[in-house]
């Protein structure tokens, strides 16, 4: 029997499973060997059981970056000398003793800073602040702020604004889109001590918490209360509340609790000028106009800072199931996610795709998983296969890296052609001869697939020996033309950031991007075209009163639009 046909009576087992919140499904399938594998997890009953907080995924499960074994880990380039095209924006700057010594006054506290511009801090203290996640990005920062409140982040932010110092906002810079490091020497303010809990209310389930919250604190704070975060992704451990909603992050629930634009009630943010917009309302409904808050989720840090939200946390489900299926092609697939919402409808909370490549550079990086595992279908059985089962699909991310470097690609494309870009990826380093598996001389070790197939959201990763401009130009615009033709989207969740603020005309109209240049103006202005003022000339602004403005764009430069 293939094993699409053995798929069917375990999503009814799981269904059963749900609607008693017995017992759970059990079903072991015999081993197959197939290409693709799908993960989907609905409501399951052992958790009394195991006395764990069901989840979408493994919780305890650390991505943070790791240095490959085998492999000494070269320095970061800088990204001005990767991207030489990109020059520092003289407007700017540069940061003074004087800039340091009211920073202090402003925060207080010696551990709120990091100081390499009045003493000798080295060069590797800001590596963690300088550098991203995938080791591909690295600026030049000489100054980190660790603000503690929302009115210090004012006084911070009207200052540099007043000064035209450069800012870049970041939580727990596991981006990977190149958005939360400097490109050059500007100022990064860290949200990481910006981190209470303000308020949860257990009946209306609305959490109200500083954007610094760790994600996977807020959900363990939520969980004791049998509520759930509606958002859970892989960096869960050291990515922040705030920082998810700058990004619009996607994640793992969000087929089932739906995403950020939706679950937001309220924001508090603070403006490039030191303005504090008090939005952190608790309400569902409010329809008194505009809806502001929403040009902060997603907005990247460019138009202001979000330093506390307001969010609906579902009631926790009493259990989850998750069951792991061997394919052998992405048509049965896409019969397996048809049929699993047939079965499960609303309580399917996510339905996730791995193609085998993507197993195995995992199982090749982390040497982890048994072979049983990989091989079998199965409905995990217990809290630590369940852990298992998510770890697998939670490390490709980071596997994908272990050999010097990934480029990744993070797209909307329509369910009946997501799998296709990955055959033609393959297709297409198989004949410019840059990919070998095992040859160390080809710069590309391998083409894989995975993702949130219940939201046609397919990640493409190109694991690589090193970075590499011959890789980077097969693969842009090539990869965005592609997309493009098939009306996706060339970001379903990891944002603009540097790696594609020049690509963003295939996704949005000439139109939109124009519009997105007048918001950009309107709360962080580089030149005085709207409000009030007349422009005199570049950064320069004449109000009708007779005062003259200098205008900054010190949000988050260089990147986005
Ligand atoms: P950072 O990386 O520090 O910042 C991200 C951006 O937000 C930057 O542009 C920064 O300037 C801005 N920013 C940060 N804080 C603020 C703030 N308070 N106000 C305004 N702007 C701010 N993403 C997904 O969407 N779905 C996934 O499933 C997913 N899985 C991941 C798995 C792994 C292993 C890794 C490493 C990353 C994953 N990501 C995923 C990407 C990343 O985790 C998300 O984008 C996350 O929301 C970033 O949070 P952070 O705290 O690390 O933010
Ligand atoms: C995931 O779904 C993340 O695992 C990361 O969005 C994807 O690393 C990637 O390309
Ligand atoms: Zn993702």
């Amino acid at each position: 029997m293939p094993p699409l046909h053995r798929t069917l009576p375990a999503l009814r087992r799981l269904r059963l499973a749900n609607a008693s919140f017995q017992q759970p499904a059990h079903l072991r399938l015999r081993p197959a060997a197939p290409p693709l594998r799908t993960l989907h997890s609905s409501p399951r009953a052992r958790q009394e059981e195991e006395k764990v907080s069901p989840t979408t995924s493994a919780s305890s499960a650390d991505h943070a970056p790791q240095d490959a074994p085998d492999r000494p880990q070269s320095k970061i380039k800088y990204t001005s000398d990767s991207y030489p095209d990109l020059k520092r924006d003289s407007r700017f700057k540069k940061v003074s003793k004087e800039d340091v010594e009211h920073f202090k006054k402003i925060l207080g506290s010696e551990a709120a800073i990091l100081d390499g511009v009045t003493n000798e801090t080295g060069e590797e203290d800001f590596e963690q602040y300088n550098s991203d996640w995938m080791r591909k990005y690295r600026g030049q920062c000489r100054l980190v702020l660790k603000p503690e409140t929302t009115e210090q982040v004012s006084g911070v932010l009207k200052y540099c604004n007043e000064q035209s110092l450069a800012v870049v906002p970041q939580g727990g810079n596991s981006g990977l889109v190149g958005g939360s490091v400097p490109v050059f020497d500007e100022i990064v303010i860290n949200l990481s001590r910006l981190n209470k809990v303000r308020s949860f209310d257990d009946v209306s389930g609305v959490l109200v918490a500083d954007a610094g919250v760790i994600l996977q604190q807020a959900d363990e704070y939520v969980g004791k209360q049998n509520h759930i975060f509606p958002l859970d992704l892989g960096a869960k451990g050291t990515c922040q509340i705030g920082a998810n909603v700058a990004t619009n992050a996607g994640g793992l629930r969000l087929l089932r609790y739906g995403s950020m634009h939706g679950n937001i009630l309220g924001l508090e943010c603070v403006l490039p000028d030191g303005t504090i917009m008090d939005d952190l309302s608790k309400l569902r409904k409010n329809n008194t106009g505009y809806d502001l808050k929403q040009l902060f989720i997603g907005g990247e840090g460019t138009i202001g800072i979000i330093t506390a939200i307001s969010i609906l946390c579902p009631q926790r489900s009493s259990a989850i199931n998750v069951a792991y299926f061997g394919l052998e092609s992405y048509e049965k697939v896409m019969e397996a996610f048809k049929e699993a919402k047939k079965q499960l409808g609303e309580i399917l909370s996510a339905f996730e795709l791995m193609d085998r490549q993507s197993q195995s550079l995992y199982h090749q990086a982390k040497h982890v998983m048994s072979e049983e595992i990989v091989s079998d279908g199965v409905v995990a059985e217990s809290e630590t296969q369940l852990q298992s089962l998510w770890a697998c699909r939670e490390g490709i991310s980071e596997a994908g890296q272990h050999w010097g470097g990934v480029y990744k690609y993070d797209l909307s494309i329509p369910l009946p052609e997501l799998y296709s870009l990955v055959e033609d990826a393959r297709k297409m380093f198989e004949s410019n001869g840059l990919m070998h598996t095992e040859d160390e001389k080809f710069p590309v070790k391998d083409v894989v697939g995975y993702g949130h197939m219940g939201d046609s959201n397919l990640h493409l990763n190109v694991a690589t020996r090193r970075y590499d401009k011959e890789v980077e130009r097969a693969l842009e615009p090539w990869v965005y033309e592609w997309v493009a033709k098939r009306q996706g989207s060339i970001s379903a969740e990891h944002g603009l950031g540097l790696a594609k603020k020049a690509f963003i005309g295939y996704s949005r109209s000439e139109t939109m991007i124009r519009l997105m240049g007048k918001i950009k103006e309107t709360f962080d202005p580089v030149s005085g075209s709207v409000g009030f003022g007349v422009s005199c000339c570049e950064g320069i602004v004449a109000y009708a009163d007779g005062l003259v403005c200098l205008q900054k764009g010190i949000m988050n430069p260089y990147k986005y639009i």
